[in-house]
């Protein structure tokens, strides 16, 4: 079996078990069982003055390779470019991306210095897998070098439609960089879709197989691999005897006896501000779910050092304390909002203990508490899920609620229906999602995905 390379931006850290979520625990077992190496950022930041330092771990044969960014890197790199520009062109928000030269030199950089440090640690026969939009021009850097391993790219977010990415400034330049990958890998078909049709409009490419592009000298392969969630774990979790506790203080006596929660972290493409609408619609033009239903949203802080995050945050709490206001009364709390972290396993219980399980963005890859919720239900007594169409899940979850998450009155709607869903039909649409989520594991996503990686030809030398 081939050594397996992992890079990403952040590299997970294999002794905070608890806090990895299903990806990076199934990529480590992948490195674990492989051996290998995982590059990238290890989360701090040196002043500018000093020079990044590489620093390598190994257990067994797994290294760890990582580095600091510098003050201006991380500025530059981590948010101007990744996170206030490519962030939202790839969910389709032209009018919250912010270009600024120094940014894209920035991310330039630091990715021409990931390329630098990692070409001399690679063998020949490594497999190398690149993940997600921070590092685009990672594979183009190592080619640069010399590099003629097999090197992949999976994007864990959307893929714009090319009318909207066109509007980017240097968008040929990052194009051009994902030729020098032997595969892409997509969430869903309309990203891979949106993909082929850019490189064949705009770059010259033509399609010489379904998922297979020609663009110049190169071959591309661009395929379809929808992430997963571990789900046995997560099924443990949601079972276990400290869960069926924390479900029972949920629903405590005296307090409403439907729960409806969200999960996401605090971000513009989740909807949440939406999502809020949509509830108070609910209270309006279903009153009968006043002192019965409550809207529990848990939604972390991140990125908090971009405008358009702090923005996100003042609109939530302002909307959550405005139906708090208006709907609330002495014994009941319509929206109970949380901004904070939560372990996994009392997430995997809030989900068990919640009647409906609402993931409403505007924009997502694919969604991973989509799956977590249905794992996390009884089989039994099921919830339901309420789902954004323009969720990737819902490409494969199509027996959940499907919704526009534009349309609060829709939403509602939806939410009344799941609400009041007989139990033969909540049971027969969970055991069907349960059977696709079961299907397309974390490992199904992995295996997958290295499979096609080990199966593309050898690039050509130079
Ligand atoms: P994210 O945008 O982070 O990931 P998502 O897929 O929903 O979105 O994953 C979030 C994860 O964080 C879930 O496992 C969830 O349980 C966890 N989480 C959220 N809030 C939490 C809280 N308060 N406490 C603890 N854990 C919390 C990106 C893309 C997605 C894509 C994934 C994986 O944006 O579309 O599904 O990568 O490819």
């Amino acid at each position: 079996m081939k050594r397996l390379v992992v890079v990403s931006n952040r590299v997970a850290d294999p002794g905070c078990a608890q806090a990895l979520g299903g990806l990076a625990v199934c990529i480590l077992d992948a490195l674990r069982k492989r051996g290998g190496l995982w590059f990238g950022w290890n989360g701090e930041i040196v002043p500018d003055e000093a020079e990044p330092e590489t620093t390598s771990v190994t257990f067994d044969d797994l290294t760890f390779a990582t580095t600091p960014l510098t003050e201006r890197e991380y500025r530059d790199y981590y948010l101007g470019f990744a996170n206030a520009a490519l962030w939202p062109v790839h969910h389709y928000r032209l009018d919250l991306a912010r270009f600024a030269q120094e940014a894209i030199d920035g991310y330039r950089r630091v990715n021409d210095r990931f390329a630098e440090t990692l070409a001399p640690m690679l063998k020949p026969n490594d497999l190398v897998w690149a993940h997600d939009y921070h590092l685009i021009p990672l594979g183009a850097g190592l080619r640069a070098r010399g590099v003629r391993n097999r090197i992949g790219f999976f994007l864990h977010i959307p893929f714009p439609p090319p009318d909207v990415l066109v509007a980017m400034p240097e968008h040929e330049w990052l194009m051009s960089a994902l030729v020098d990958y032997d595969l892409i890998g997509f969430q869903t078909r309309t990203d891979q879709a949106n993909f082929c049709r850019f490189m064949c409009d705009f770059m010259g490419g033509e399609m010489i197989g379904p998922d297979v592009l020609r663009i110049g000298a190169r071959e591309v392969t661009a395929s379809v691999f929808p992430v997963g969630i571990d789900v046995d774990s997560f099924a443990a979790m949601a079972e276990s005897p400290s869960a069926a506790k924390r479900i029972e203080r949920l629903h405590r006596a005296g307090e409403p006896r439907i729960n409806v929660i969200g999960v996401d972290r605090l971000d513009y493409t989740k909807g949440l501000p939406d999502r809020l609408r949509s509830f108070k619609r609910l209270l309006e033009l279903y009153p009968q779910n006043c002192k019965a239903v409550t809207l529990m949203q848990i939604a972390p802080p991140t990125r908090e050092d971009v405008q358009a995050y702090a923005d996100i945050r003042h609109e939530l709490e302002a909307l959550s304390g405005e139906i708090n206001g208006q709907f609330g009364d002495f014994d009941w709390t319509p929206v109970r909002y949380l901004h904070r972290r939560v372990d996994r396993d009392t997430l995997a219980a809030l989900y068990r203990g919640s009647q409906v399980g609402l993931v409403t963005p505007l924009r997502d890859g694919m969604n991973l508490v989509a799956k977590e919720y249905v794992v996390a239900q009884d089989a039994n007594n099921p919830g339901v899920l309420v789902l954004s169409r323009f969720a990737g899940a819902a490409e494969d979850l199509q027996e959940a609620l499907i919704v526009n998450p534009y349309d609060a009155d829709e939403v509602a709607n939806a939410m009344q229906k799941a609400i009041q869903m007989p139990f033969a039909e909540r049971k027969e649409r969970h055991a069907a999602l349960l059977e696709r989520v079961r299907e397309r594991d974390a490992y199904h996503w992995m295996d997958g995905f290295l499979r096609a990686l080990a199966g593309c030809r050898v690039p050509m030398a130079a």
